[in-house]
Parts: C-alpha cells; structure tokens; sequence
C-alpha cells in the first residue's frame, strides 16, 4: 500500500489538499498542459516512464463525489487526454487512465485526479 491512504484522508476537503495548492500556484509542479478548466503536471512518484496527473480546477474530492453538475467539466477533462498523450509522445504506443477512489483504491489526495501513465508496457490486472 502507499502513504497517505488513510480514512482521514479520505473524508479531507479537497480545497485543504496538496493539489489545491497546486492549482492556486503556491506549490510548484511540472506542469504539462493547462487551461480555464483543468491542470495536468508529472507525478512526483511517477509508476511509469510517463505519469501525469490530469486535475479539475474546480474542487471535486473524488469520482464519488461526481454529479451532474460536474458532467461538463468532467467531460473537458477527458477531451485533453489525446492532447496531453501527444505532448508526453505516448499517444501511438498507449497509456491507461486510472482513477482512485477510497480506501479500497489507494486514494491518497482527495482531490479528483486522472493518472496517465504510459511509455512502457502495461500489465493486466492492476491488482
Ligand atoms: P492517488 O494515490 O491516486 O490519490 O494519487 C495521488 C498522486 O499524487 C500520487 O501518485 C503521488 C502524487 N503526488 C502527491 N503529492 C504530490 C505533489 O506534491 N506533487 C506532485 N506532482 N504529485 C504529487
């Protein structure tokens, strides 16, 4: 398991997170792409050659969280996936999006983030 998984974790308001300081520019990041709606930055703890972290602007501490308020955003998010792919170069070879959720799924920020990772060969299943 890793650090940082622990029910408290799992109950924090994501604007008292890591990635909301992120967001507001008071922690730096390796940024790879950005507009009005979304933010994507390389993995401190990168589990591939390639691993971006692909964040909503607006608060959202999980895919649980998610409603239909959130339809459009969420849906922003995905379109920048082939964009982000082209620029990180993973996007003839491919990559996977993972999204972690609770306990269950290791969620370590509770902030909603898609993972990219690509640039080797990926295994099935995850575990
Ligand atoms: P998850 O465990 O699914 O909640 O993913 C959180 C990811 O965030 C994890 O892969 C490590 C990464 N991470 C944690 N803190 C930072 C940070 O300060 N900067 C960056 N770039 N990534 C971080």
């Amino acid at each position: 398991s890793k650090p940082g998984v622990t029910e408290a974790a799992v109950k924090q308001d994501p604007r008292d997170t890591i990635f909301a300081k992120i967001v507001e520019g008071s922690i730096p990041c390796k940024k790879v792409y950005e507009d009005d709606d979304c933010l994507a930055f390389d993995d401190i703890s990168p589990q591939a050659p390639v691993h971006v972290l692909l964040i909503p602007k607006h608060p959202i501490g999980g895919i649980n969280d998610a409603t239909e308020e959130h339809a459009t955003v969420l849906g922003k998010l995905m379109t920048k996936v082939p964009k982000i792919a082209k620029l990180k170069d993973i996007d003839h070879s491919g990559y996977r999006l993972v999204v972690n959720e609770g306990i269950h799924g290791q969620q370590s920020v509770r902030w909603l983030h898609i993972h990219i990772l690509g640039g080797r060969q990926l295994n099935w299943p995850p575990c």
